[in-house]
């Protein structure tokens, strides 16, 4: 099904924008034309006042704030709850949600905006995870893992799903999905904890597991995870790296959100004994030594939610970054002053990281926030895209050392 994204790019030349309209958006056009020029004859005409339609109020991109020769701009926009993105071999962006809707939006024009969208399947549960092998798309719903064959051809009219495996816990808690293919032709596919910290019988639990395509062999890769909605292996090790949402009412600034490091399976990274790497669970944490557990990588801000990670594989960026991990940091939700609602970036030296650091903020206004950042994708030019779920709206970052005119 596709509809159209009705307002061009939150850019100067906005009102230049070319949309490409299928032609349930072409006769709307030509109605409104023809409005107009009704109501050009008819200005007293009651029904001429009202607005042609109503636009969908624009996020408030100005706020954010960007290191110097960065640009940020609107990419796709109207995209409610947007959640995980993975990229197409032909152009096309997917993007998950938690609600019932997968969508997917494309730049036909190469003009920085995404101008065609398509609503890929909108009866789902909470199908938050997308990834893209062989023409296909996945999806992960709570306790299922879908398929879309050949979707890039078919998405005005895009298949049923068939479905890959589905028995995966049905908990809801934590049971929305960040899915991936690796470099090994697996796909990963965490379960979150069913609670705030619990033990459970069913290793697949607080665990990363991982699946061949057809979902015959599914294996537990990593375990004591308490929630990772986002992970990516590096470009040049290809071992995974990943994000964890540390547990809840310790305190505001404890225990830190993690990005984690497997460079081999059967890693246990510590949940729900001990967090952050050093810190003993109050109640769990007696019986074992957090030297067990292999530490975090990095420890992230306490309740900044990170989810999204990305490493930077283009190279249109300033050499600096190349290689580095971005982690958005969708934003606390019972911290007593908000923390996160931005993107981080992580610096590596080998297998060390060196840094953390804000890379783009400014969805944080005082202790509101307008977005919130979910995911990171790199478009084969080098630009970066996040989601937004809040703001409904993808976001794209450039590098330009003189600013546009
Ligand atoms: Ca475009
Ligand atoms: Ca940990």
């Amino acid at each position: 099904m596709r509809v159209v994204n009705r307002s061009g790019p939150r850019t100067a030349d906005a009102g230049s924008e070319r949309q490409h309209l299928t032609g349930r958006a072409r006769r709307r056009q030509y109605g409104s034309i023809a409005r107009h020029l009704a109501c050009g004859w008819l200005l007293f005409a009651s029904a001429c006042s009202a607005p042609l339609q109503t636009p969908t109020p624009k996020a408030p991109i100005h706020l954010i704030r960007l290191p110097a020769g960065f640009q940020i701009s609107e990419f796709a926009r109207g995209l409610p709850g947007a959640r995980s993105l993975t990229l197409g071999t032909a152009g096309t962006v997917f993007v998950g949600t938690r609600g019932r809707r997968v969508y997917a939006v494309r730049d036909a024009d190469g003009d920085g905006f995404a101008e065609l969208k398509w609503i890929i399947a909108d009866e789902l549960h909470s199908p938050n995870g997308v990834a893209f092998r062989e023409g296909a798309l996945y999806v992960a719903e709570i306790s299922r893992v879908i398929r879309f064959a050949d979707i890039e051809r078919r998405l005005d009219a895009p298949p049923a799903a068939t479905v890959v495996r589905a028995d995966y816990p049905t908990s809801e808690h934590h049971g929305w999905k960040f899915i991936r293919f690796g470099p090994d032709g697996l796909l990963y596919v965490p379960v979150g904890a069913p609670c705030n910290v619990c033990q459970s019988d069913d290793r697949r639990f607080a665990a990363i597991t991982r699946m061949d395509p057809e979902g015959k062999t599914v294996e537990v890769f990593a375990e004591g995870i308490r929630n990772t909605v986002g992970f990516d292996w590096h470009p040049v090790t290809g071992e995974l790296w990943f994000t964890d949402n540390g547990r809840d009412q310790l305190g505001d600034d404890a225990p830190p959100d993690e990005l984690n490091h497997a460079p081999t399976p059967g890693l246990h990274f510590g949940f729900p004994y001990c967090h952050g790497g050093d810190i003993p669970d109050p109640e769990l944490g007696n019986a074992t030594s957090c030297s067990q557990f292999r530490p975090p990588a990095q420890r992230l801000g306490a309740h900044v939610a990170s989810l999204g990670m990305r490493f930077y594989r283009g190279t249109s960026f300033p050499a600096v970054h190349h290689g580095q991990v971005f982690i958005a940091e969708h934003g606390s939700w019972n911290r007593s002053t908000p923390s996160g609602y931005r993107i981080a970036e992580v610096r590596l030296e080998g297998n060390k990281a060196v840094s953390y650091a804000v890379f783009a903020e400014g969805w944080l206004q005082g202790a509101d926030a307008w977005g919130r950042p979910v995911d990171i994708e790199i478009l084969p030019d080098g630009s970066m895209l996040i989601s937004d779920d809040k703001a409904g709206v993808l976001y794209r970052v450039a590098y330009a050392e003189e600013p546009p005119k």
